[in-house]
């Protein structure tokens, strides 16, 4: 190779490497650009071999352009370097950047339980009445559960068929309680007449679950003990009360019922909110059964040790998830209870 090709083959690669520079993307392309350009196997480091064999003028000259275009090769690679690492680091901030003007994400806002509002609804109403609030427990004994209640030893409800015994060494019959009719016990236990409560509450029963029925539900206990208090006073205080749930278009139909604990005792039905008493899958004959009701029975005034000639009472009690389907049309109990969030959504403006 003689000393004009050795130049003109620095100055060359020179060329290739400024444009190879430029043109590199990324850290590698350079590293790249670098190797074919500056590389053992690359043309300048071959012709930078020959070097040695040329006369020492012509080596002179030579060696002067190969440093200056190397210098300059160099200086290419380091400012292609260094401007894609500026990008990079501009490119990470952009990714960064938070953008003050978006909207913020709203966490979604709860609602009560369908069954919660009912509650509070019926407790609410009668408070305003002037009724005292009381809740009793869930694990009751035979006595407020059953015999207090005139439910005698050998009636049906006390079976392991319908009830659910709670099993507690060296405390028998303890159940999980059937009604919240024992809350009226204690409450006359308790505390002498007059009496005007309300008690809601969770019950249990030995149930299949069905579109109706449940074998955990909530009821809401009421009771009245006075001087002077007769089924009229019964009968209206349940009218009121259907009409403030279900407003005046539902038709309330009282029938009559036998429950141990009242005599005489009623079970109070709602027209069908889907068939409006015709017959349907829902209610099977037209009515949903709410409540059950009655006065007092006047054993079950003296088992708690009040006059039972003096005083009479009323008492019922009602089913809230019942109370529910109608208010809602809805189709099923079990709804109630499977926890689906876009059922429990829909009742986030009613609360
Ligand atoms: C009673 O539980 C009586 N303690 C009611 C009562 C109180 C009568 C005071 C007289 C005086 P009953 O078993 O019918 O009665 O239940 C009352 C209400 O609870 C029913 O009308 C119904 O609305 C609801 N209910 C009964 N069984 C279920 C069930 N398995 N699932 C959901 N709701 C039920």
């Amino acid at each position: 190779m003689d000393v004009e090709t050795m130049i003109a083959t620095f100055e060359a690669e020179r060329e290739r490497a400024l444009v190879l520079a430029r043109g590199a993307a990324t850290p590698e392309e350079l590293e790249a650009a670098r190797v074919a350009v500056l590389g053992r196997r690359s043309p300048f480091a071959e012709a930078q071999r020959r070097l040695g064999a040329l006369q020492p003028e012509d080596r002179r000259r030579a060696g002067k352009v190969a440093n200056e275009a190397r210098e300059a090769i160099v200086a290419a690679l380091a400012t292609r370097a260094s401007e894609l690492e500026a990008a990079a680091e501009e490119q990470l901030v952009a990714a960064d950047r938070i953008d003050l003007t978006l909207p913020g994400r709203r966490p979604p806002i709860g609602s009560l339980h369908p069954l919660t509002i009912i509650e509070d609804e019926v407790v609410e109403a009668f408070v305003a009445m002037g009724f005292r609030v009381v809740e009793g427990p869930e694990v009751e004994d035979d006595w407020h559960n059953f015999e207090a209640l005139n439910i005698p030893a050998d009636h049906p409800a006390r079976t392991m068929k319908d009830s659910l015994y709670v099993d507690v060494p060296g405390q028998p019959g303890l159940l999980l309680r059937t009604e919240t009719s024992a809350a009226q016990i204690r409450t006359m236990e308790s505390q002498g007449p007059p009496v005007y409560i309300v008690s809601p509450g969770r019950v249990f029963r030995r149930e299949t679950p069905d579109a109706t029925h449940l074998p955990v539900f909530h009821q809401v206990e009421c009771l009245v003990v006075d001087e002077g208090i007769t089924f009229a006073d019964l009968k209206g205080t349940l009218e009121a009360l259907v009409r403030s749930l279900f407003g005046p278009s539902r038709r309330v139909r009282l029938g009559p019922a036998y429950f141990p604990f009242v005599e005489p005792g009623a079970e109070v039905g709602v027209s069908c909110f889907r068939c409006d008493g015709a017959g349907c899958r829902v209610c099977g004959n037209g009515w949903i059964e709410l409540l059950g009701a009655g006065m007092v029975h006047p054993q079950v005034l003296e088992n708690c040790g009040y006059d039972s000639e003096r005083l009479t009472g009323f008492a019922f009690g009602m089913g809230i998830e019942r109370v529910a389907m109608l208010r809602w049309g809805i189709p099923d109990m079990r709804l109630l209870i499977e926890g689906d969030v876009r059922f429990l959504e829909q009742f986030g403006g009613a609360a």
